[in-house]
């Protein structure tokens, strides 16, 4: 699937916008047929956002099952003789998607892109009616998993559950012969670098296809014929952190002098590799430093939004952040294309946050219950995470900006089931991308010596929160076992990123003798951990949760929410972001704040 753009050969329109909407708790709505006709008794809901919270009531926030949506759009007259696709950048959790009377699409997995050949339901020049039914019930067969008990939704990961069209919608033309499909791997050998390209195209029969390669000045640089090829650069210049230079592979379907489709790829020449204790960016060592990252805002929700792009960005770089990871889902394709311009490092996750039943138990006080079974996350469950590792990947590999692959965020990790569910997956991520790691965030029931998911990973990813969920305000004791549990695990001869970091400040609440969730013990649990990360030379990473305070479900250990935040949920920097600044760009705050690039 390729996404949708502007060119020679092509054309898009975004539905984006106020659609209509009905919350349908009752689930009347797939039996009644509302597809079929105009949304009686609907509201107007924006279009990216989550529908959470742009209502003033109870109801929406605490929805639970099917939301309806629907627009009206023109199918431009210019279309005629073109092949016409529909496409949901994300539809959280799952929908069902008709254009006029008639179904063109499914989709399970609430932040990975669909779409549907529309082509035979939308009449160039004519308007179509575009009805979506989104449902955001989280079940065992889901990713994340979760369970409706009594019409409440019960989940197990840490933020809030929000649902909706959360990205754009576009209608796009394509010719029918077209490019449906590209790979890029990148290569370096001293100063040359090459670009292994691969093509998929649809009803291209006796056509040819020609790859040509541009600096970003336009001067052509390398060409090649045929569906797959290696392009050699020679003087290259790579893409690096903190330097997003970017190449643009333009693709054509030829036939003999014409060209029947085009499509322009922007593209990193970079490498990425785990040798030792090392994480290799070019063959240089790169330590990551940065924030666990959600995609999060006032009333938005989970809706994109470039504002918070630029601005989000822009704060990272004001701290001296050179990497994130997208927590705990794959974040906005809009967010990754920003990153590869800029040359910020992204640590790719699926959304498999929430499969550990142990921690619910002890976090949630959910019964006791096997995390994966066949009465839990079984094989449809497994089917699944396969399926949003499957998309991730296809989504995301030809991003330069992602080095890493996370499979799940804190799993339960130390059990056969665990092991039976997770080999595949990672030898499925290896399988669909041999070219970039592969890693899992680990949390803090499942230590070195205990963990066995470890074992399938090429870097050890860990979630630690000594000095907040244990040793509670006794940060010498914290730093005694965070310094344990780091020499032990730092034994496997991997990398060590640790992911997150952390605790908890209410902005604005100061103490001379710093406790828990004020400022100034954010500042010394942060500097702590420093301490003992500089003194394990495997630790390639630091990861400091979160980014920015978010919404959650509700909790006695959540004030309007998780504090974890460097920054408010209104990006307002706390206590805590002066000391990354210090630490991360060597620099006293305060100080301008720099845009990247
Ligand atoms: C974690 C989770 C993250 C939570 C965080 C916390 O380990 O990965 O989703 O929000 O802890 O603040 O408890």
């Amino acid at each position: 699937m390729l996404r949708p753009q502007d060119g020679p050969t092509r054309e898009t329109k975004r539905l984006d916008g106020l659609w209509a909407f009905r919350l349908d708790a009752a689930g009347e709505g797939r039996g009644a047929g509302w597809w079929r006709s105009r949304l009686a008794d609907a509201r107007e809901v924006p279009v990216p956002a989550s529908y959470d919270d742009v209502f003033a009531d109870a109801e929406a926030r605490d929805h639970v099952g099917d939301a309806w949506y629907q627009t009206t759009v023109r199918v431009p007259r210019g279309w005629a003789g073109q092949r016409v696709v529909l496409r949901f950048d994300a539809a959280t959790h799952r929908a069902v998607v008709w254009v006029g009377d008639v179904e063109v699409a499914r989709h399970e997995g609430g932040y990975t892109p669909f779409e549907a050949d529309v082509t035979a339901h939308a009449r160039p020049g004519e308007a179509v009616r575009v009805t979506v039914v989104v449902d955001n019930r989280l079940s065992w067969d889901s990713v994340p998993p979760g369970v409706v008990e009594d019409g409440k939704q019960v989940y197990f990961h840490d933020f809030y559950n929000y649902a909706g069209l959360h990205r754009s919608v576009w209608l796009s033309s394509t010719p029918h012969a077209h490019l449906d499909d590209v790979t890029v791997v990148t290569g370096l050998t001293g100063t040359t670098g090459t670009v292994e390209y691969r093509t998929g195209a649809g009803g291209a029969e006796g056509l040819g296809t020609r790859a040509v390669l541009r600096d970003d000045d336009g001067t052509e640089v390398a060409r090649a014929e045929g569906a797959t090829g290696v392009l050699t650069v020679a003087d290259v210049h790579p893409w690096r952190p903190g330097e997003g230079h970017l190449y643009e592979l333009e693709l054509a379907l030829t036939d003999g002098p014409d060209v029947v489709d085009s499509y322009r790829l922007p593209v990193g020449v970079r490498t990425v590799e785990v040798r030792g204790t090392q994480f290799l960016i070019n063959g240089e060592p790169f330590s990551f430093t940065g924030f666990g990252k959600h995609e999060d805002l006032p009333v938005r929700g989970k809706g994109h939004d470039d504002v918070f792009l630029v601005h989000d960005a822009a704060l990272m770089a004001w701290t001296g952040a050179n990497s994130f990871r997208t927590a705990h889902y794959p974040h906005a394709e809009e967010v990754l294309d920003h990153a590869d311009r800029h040359g910020i490092v992204v640590i790719s996750e699926t959304a498999a946050v929430g499969q550990n039943l142990g921690l619910a138990a002890v976090a949630l006080g959910r019964p006791a219950q096997p995390t994966f079974s066949a009465a839990t996350i079984g094989e449809a469950g497994q089917a699944t995470h396969a399926r949003a590792l499957r998309e991730l990947v296809e989504r995301d590999r030809n991003h330069p900006s992602v080095v890493l692959w996370s499979i799940a965020n804190e799993p339960e990790s130390d059990t056969d089931e665990a092991c039976a569910h997770f080999e595949p997956l990672f030898a499925l991520a290896r399988e669909l991308d041999p070219s970039r790691p592969v890693g899992f965030a680990n949390m803090m029931f499942s230590p070195h010596g205990r963990d066995r998911l470890h074992a399938y990973a090429d870097v050890v990813m860990l979630n630690r929160y000594y000095g907040w969920y244990r040793h509670t305000g006794d940060l010498a004791a914290a730093e005694a076992a965070l310094q344990a549990e780091l020499e032990a695990w730092a034994t496997e001869g991997k990398p060590i990123i640790v992911t997150e970091y952390g605790a908890d400040a209410v902005a604005g609440l100061h103490q001379v003798v710093p406790m828990p969730w004020s400022e100034e013990y954010q500042v010394e649990l942060l500097e702590m951990a420093h301490r003992v990360f500089d003194r394990i030379d495997a630790v390639v990473g630091e990861h400091v949760w979160a980014f920015a305070d978010f919404a959650t479900g509700p909790g006695t250990g959540r004030v309007d929410g998780n504090r974890k935040g460097v920054f408010t949920r209104d990006r307002r920097p706390k206590a805590a972001a002066q000391l990354l600044r210090r630490r991360w760009r060597g620099e006293d705050p305060p100080g301008r704040p720099t845009v990247p690039g």
